[in-house]
C-alpha cells in the first residue's frame, strides 16, 4: 500500500469511527419511548407484570423500545393516566373500567357489582365481540387502544374494626374508602356503606389513623399493600370481579410498524397472562394468610349483597345508558 492509499484508508477508518460515535447515541435516542404509570405497589402482580412486558418486548424487538416503568403513582396520579395519554405525556397504562366509563358511559356496566362472574367469564367477555365493540368506542372517544385485559381480582371488604356484617344494612355509617370518582363512590354506597374518596396511596395511613373505617380491594392487593397490618376483619362480599386494561395511546400505536404492533400486543398479553395466573393462584391461598395475620374472616349473605347492589344499579342513571341487551349478552357469555 503506498502512502496516499494508506492516508485514504486511515481517513476512512477515522470517518467510520466518528460516524459510529455519532450513530451510537442517535440509536439510543431513536428507541421508541414507552412510559408507563401505575398506582400499583411494586409487590403486586399488576406492577410486576410490566417487567414481563418490558422483557418480552426486548426479546422480540431488541433495542427498539425504551420501556420506563413508574409505580406508586410516582409519574401520574391514579385516574389521571388517560388525560396524560391524550396530552402525549404517557404511552402505556392499565386503565380501569371506572376511568373508561367517564367518557364511554356504556362501560359503566362493568363498574356495577356482581356483573362479571369470575376471571374466566371476564376474559371471555372482553376477548369476544362485546370487548371488540366497547374497545372501539374507547379508541374513538379516548384515543387509546386496548391491548389486553388484566384480572385485578375480586374485590372484598376489609375493615379496621370487627363488626357483624351479614347484609348491606350492617354497613350503615361505615366510612368505606373508594377511589375518588363518582362511579366508584356509587359502588361503595350501593354496598350500604358511606363511600369516602381517597387515593390508593393514602389508604394505608387512612386505615391506620382511622380517617376511614374500611377499604375494598382484591386480596392480593390487600396483601401487597400490607392493609392487613392496619385492619382486623375481611368480609368476603365478592362484590366486583375487577378489570384493568393495558392500553396504549393511539398516537404511539399509530406510529408503530405492523411488526412492532404485533410485538407490543404480544408483550402486553404475556404481561396480562403473568398477572392473571399468579393472581388467581394467590387469591385461592390468601384467606389463610390473612387468618394467620390475626384478621377475622367473615362470610356474609352474598345473595343479599348481590340483590341489593343489582337493584341499586338497575334503578340508577347508569343503567339508562347501558346499550339495550348488553347485560343479557354479558350474562349469556359462557
Ligand atoms: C384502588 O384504588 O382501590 C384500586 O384497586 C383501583 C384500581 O382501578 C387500580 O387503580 C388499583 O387501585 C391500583 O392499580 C393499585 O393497586
Amino acid at each position: 500500500m503506498n502512502t496516499a492509499s494508506h492516508l485514504r484508508r486511515g481517513l476512512l477508518l477515522a470517518c467510520a469511527a466518528a460516524f459510529c460515535g455519532l450513530a451510537q447515541p442517535a440509536l439510543a435516542q431513536s428507541k421508541i419511548p414507552l412510559r408507563i404509570s401505575s398506582p400499583a405497589v411494586p409487590d403486586d402482580w399488576h406492577a410486576k407484570m410490566w417487567t414481563v412486558l418490558k422483557d418480552t418486548l426486548e426479546k422480540s424487538a431488541p433495542q427498539q423500545f425504551d420501556v420506563q416503568i413508574n409505580l406508586n403513582a410516582s409519574l401520574f396520579k391514579q385516574g389521571t393516566e388517560p388525560a396524560a395519554m391524550a396530552r402525549g405525556n404517557l404511552e402505556l397504562a392499565s386503565i380501569s373500567a371506572f376511568d373508561f366509563a367517564k367518557l364511554v358511559p356504556a362501560f359503566s356496566i362493568f363498574t356495577a357489582g356482581y356483573v362479571i362472574r369470575d376471571p374466566q367469564h371476564q376474559q371471555k367477555v372482553f376477548n369476544g365481540p362485546i370487548g371488540t365493540e366497547l374497545f372501539k368506542a374507547v379508541s374513538d372517544k379516548m384515543d387509546v387502544t386496548v391491548l389486553a385485559t388484566v384480572y385485578l381480582g375480586t374485590r372484598q371488604l376489609n375493615l379496621r374494626e370487627v363488626r357483624p356484617v351479614r347484609t348491606p344494612a350492617d354497613l350503615k355509617g361505615v366510612k368505606l374508602r373508594m377511589p375518588g370518582t363518582k362511579e366508584w363512590l356509587f359502588l361503595g354506597d350501593a354496598l350500604g356503606a358511606t363511600a369516602t374518596p381517597l387515593a390508593f396511596s393514602e389508604v394505608y395511613l387512612g386505615l391506620k389513623t382511622g380517617t376511614i373505617d374500611g377499604q375494598d380491594n382484591p386480596l392480593p392487593t390487600a396483601r401487597a399493600a400490607k392493609f392487613y397490618e392496619v385492619t382486623k376483619q375481611l368480609v368476603l362480599t365478592q362484590h366486583l370481579v375487577d378489570s384493568l386494561f393495558i392500553t396504549i395511546s393511539n398516537k404511539s400505536w399509530n406510529a408503530l410498524t405492523p411488526a412492532q404492533k404485533q410485538n407490543v400486543t404480544a408483550a402486553a398479553q404475556a404481561a396480562a397472562k403473568f398477572n392473571n395466573e399468579n393472581r388467581i393462584k394467590e387469591e385461592s391461598q390468601l384467606v389463610d394468610f390473612f387468618r394467620q395475620q390475626g384478621l377475622q374472616i367473615s362470610t356474609p349473605d352474598v345473595e343479599a349483597f348481590r340483590k341489593s347492589v343489582q337493584e341499586t344499579y338497575a334503578r340508577s342513571d347508569y343503567a339508562k345508558v347501558w346499550p339495550a341487551g348488553l347485560i343479557e349478552r354479558i350474562n349469556a357469555t359462557r
